[in-house]
């Protein structure tokens, strides 16, 4: 679905900058969550009232390419005009355009920004505007742009993929029933959101127990629109494939026998958005080192008793150990995005965000 992500704000004129910078903390919220980070922006013409851009998702317009964008089809003069962005704008040739340029191209004169873009190939944007002559101030609403993309944040600090766990569970917390069968726990809809998550990311991990019991492809439905080029398979463990397996087959396939190996290549790879897909072993494993930086739950309404717990090995002994998780805001807030909690069919997705280590919640007394 192609989101409308700019659009003129009801405020007509005077917005402080940092009024404009919540709106566009505001609007980064209505993207997606995965390789990029959300990102927001108001323009601030100077004969008219703002814009507002927001990035929709990995290989979407930026957030300022967005509102530029706006303007340019609906007439909007934006010579003499302040962006306030709440990243550094990109000075990069990725999957878009440097948003420097375009920003440098449209006549801006001041460039307000929340917070430095640490990203190694897309970093240095501010310094760019200054030496086209560009003010450019920071620091407005740091800590609110770095708490929305906190994990992503981290993901680039520690030099890794985003990281997207995903169970599919019944409401006992069982991910396959006692003799070990797991199709399909979840109905149609949550299969095919599912399978729209897959399309997003550049690859898709699975523990060989997984690999051995499925004999999975981990490819994106082939009948997906938004599928440009499938993600790479990746496998992780100590057990070799069996070689008449998919996966064996599949010569883009990376295995890896831990988590750090995996991690590591990846990165190298150029993959920037991991989905992690089970088996309970491995994604217990992520979480438990706190690298699931967002968790997708199908929650199916059966009660499978004695079937297999969907993780395993989280060695939480107490209550206090348990690894608390919030329902993210983001994706959530735009019109013409999806409710988290999310009704698909049957099934419930919950969309989560781990809380940060030493804040967790009390659940109980
Ligand atoms: C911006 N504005 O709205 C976002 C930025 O692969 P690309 O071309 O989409 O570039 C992604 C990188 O650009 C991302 O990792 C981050 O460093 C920056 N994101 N920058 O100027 C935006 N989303
Ligand atoms: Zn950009």
């Amino acid at each position: 679905m192609e989101v409308q992500a700019a659009f003129l704000l009801p405020e007509s004129t005077g917005l402080t900058h940092e009024q404009a910078m919540r709106a566009a903390l505001d609007h980064a919220a209505y993207g997606s969550r995965g390789a990029t980070p959300l990102v927001g922006a108001v323009l601030l013409p100077l004969h008219s009232g703002p814009v507002v851009g927001f990035h929709a998702g990995a290989g979407t317009a930026h957030a300022e390419a967005a509102a530029l964008d706006f303007a340019r089809a609906h007439g909007i003069d934006t010579v003499g005009a302040t962006m306030v962005v709440t990243l550094e704008p990109c000075s990069h040739t990725g999957r878009t355009g440097p948003c420097t340029q375009r920003i440098i191209d449209a006549g801006i004169t001041h460039a307000v920004i929340a917070t430095a873009d640490p990203n190694p190939t897309a970093r240095g944007g501010a310094d760019v505007l200054r030496a086209a002559g560009i003010a450019v101030t920071t620091g407005v609403l740091a800590a609110e742009s770095q708490a929305l993309n906190a994990r992503w944040l981290r993901a680039v600090h520690e030099n890794r993929p985003f990281i997207t766990c995903k169970i599919a569970q019944s409401l006992d917390g069982c991910s396959a029933a006692a003799d070990g069968t797991s199709q399909w726990i979840t109905g149609e809809q949550a299969r095919a959101h599912a399978h729209g998550i897959r399309a997003r990311v550049d690859a898709i991990a699975v523990g060989t127990g997984t690999a051995l019991a499925d004999n999975p492809r981990l490819s994106a439905r082939p009948d997906t629109t938004a599928v440009t080029s499938q993600p790479i398979p990746v496998v992780i463990g100590r057990r070799p494939l069996p070689p008449e397996s998919h996966l064996a087959n599949n010569p883009r396939t990376i295995t890896a026998e831990t988590i750090d190996e995996a991690l590591t290549r990846l990165k190298a790879a150029g993959v920037e958005h991991l989905l992690v897909e089970g088996g309970p072993r491995l994604v217990s494993s992520f979480i438990g080192r706190d690298l699931a930086d967002e968790l997708l739950i199908y929650q199916a309404p059966v009660l499978l008793g004695e079937g297999l717990p969907s993780t395993a090995g989280l060695n939480v002994t107490t209550l206090r150990e348990a690894h608390g998780f919030t329902l993210d805001g983001a994706g959530a807030a735009h019109p013409t995005a999806h409710p988290n909690p999310q009704v698909l069919g049957a099934d419930v997705l919950l969309r989560l965000v781990p809380d940060e280590k030493g804040h967790h919640v009390h659940r109980n007394h």
